[in-house]
């Protein structure tokens, strides 16, 4: 069965019995594979839905996955009854989930709105950061017990290099002697890579309920303002430390390019989409933070991306098993861009701890 028609069948399966008129492949992440779906209703007006195919190699517990979101959701829409909400339709035995043997579907609401990859307005950056902080706090009533780890150790960066060490080692598509550089550099700052999680064994930092990709392309903005509607991509809400939320959304916005540029040297921090995000997330979560966690939030930059660059390159040795790819060697042109942002972050530190002290001086 073509795309076309699975698309149509598994519509039909969350029971949509519109006429069908197709659907379109949409560009969102790296491991899901998503389709706005597009019907006509007896009116004649159009209506449009989002299914996503999800990657049961990344995620290998997808009905736990989808348990966590149903929480999660439910949780904030107490909160927040009539706001915007992303609303899982059901199959007929009552389920958010279609397991066909072969594909895990699921099925939204199309909340029309735009995306950013990149962004020159600081208004942007600022109302991502609170929407993320807001997404924090929303959830830091929520029972951590109550969600099921959908990637064990997702952000425990020691775990992270012990799997990229053995991407090494096996060397599976043979590629290890040519990305030598590459290996020798992310060896080289494994123990500064790794200081978010050596703190957090320490007993040193508190676990929360954190979103953990936090990309600024999962904040959906209204079409024209630009303001910031609902936080989307629940799939890896977990425990985890507050550093995860900042320092992943600042690797991705605070880069002067795309996370998979191919020009490597054009990649940096941006120190004022850098301040722009800290002064919103900060407005929302300041006054919770305890001071190691403020201490922890411009380092916890460089980690993500450190770690980020560790997966990529691991995904390349493997042979390209995890992240869906346009090109042969995407995951390498992902890490060299990560790991020329992570120097560039070492070199600004500094100003980076300033801005994160400034912002929290303003808001607590
Ligand atoms: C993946 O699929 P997407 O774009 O939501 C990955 C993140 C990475 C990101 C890099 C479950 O996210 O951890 O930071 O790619 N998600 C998973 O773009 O591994
Ligand atoms: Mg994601």
């Amino acid at each position: 069965m073509d795309l076309y028609e699975k698309l149509l069948e598994v519509s039909r399966a969350f029971r949509i019995e519109y006429d069908y008129l197709g659907y379109e492949t949409i560009q969102m992440g790296n491991v899901n594979r998503t389709y706005k779906v597009n019907f006509r209703l007896p009116d004649g007006n159009p209506k449009s839905f989002l299914v996503q195919n999800v990657n049961t190699y990344a995620f290998r517990n997808p009905i736990g996955l989808m348990d966590n979101i149903d929480k999660v959701t439910e949780h904030i829409r107490a909160k927040k009854p009539g706001q915007l909400a992303l609303h899982f339709h059901h199959t007929a035995d009552r389920k958010t989930y279609l397991a066909d043997g072969e594909n895990f579907w699921r099925m939204t609401n199309f909340v029309p709105s735009v995306t950013f990859n990149t962004v020159t307005d600081m208004n942007v950056v600022r109302n991502a950061g609170k929407a993320f902080g807001g997404f924090q706090m929303d959830l830091a009533d929520f029972d951590i017990s109550e969600l099921t780890e959908t990637i064990p150790g997702f952000h425990n960066t020691r775990k992270r290099y012990a799997d990229f060490l053995r991407s090494v080692q096996e060397d599976k598509a043979g590629r290890a002697s040519q990305v030598r550089e590459e290996i020798d550099y992310l060896v080289s700052v494994q123990d500064q890579a790794c200081c978010l999680t050596d703190l957090y064994n320490a007993g040193k930092l508190p676990l929360r309920v954190t979103h953990n990709d936090t990309k600024i392309n999962n904040v959906l903005f209204t079409p024209e303002e630009h303001k910031a509607m609902i936080v989307i991509d629940l799939d890896t809400v977990m425990p985890g430390l507050i550093g995860h939320d900042f320092g992943d959304a600042i690797r991705f916005a605070a880069n002067f390019v795309e996370e998979d540029c191919p020009e490597p040297e054009k990649a940096g921090v941006n120190l004022a989409v850098f301040r722009a995000f800290a002064e919103g997330f900060l407005s929302m979560t300041a006054k919770t933070m305890t001071d190691t966690e403020v201490g922890t939030l411009a380092m916890s930059c460089f980690v993500l991306t450190a770690e980020l660059a560790t997966r990529f390159l691991a995904d390349y040795l493997d042979g390209d098993l995890y992240f869906n790819i346009k090109s042969p060697d995407h995951n390498l042109v992902r890490t060299r861009c990560q790991i020329a942002l992570a120097k560039d972050m070492l070199k600004h530190m500094d100003e980076m701890e300033r801005i994160v002290r400034d912002c929290v001086d303003q808001w607590r």
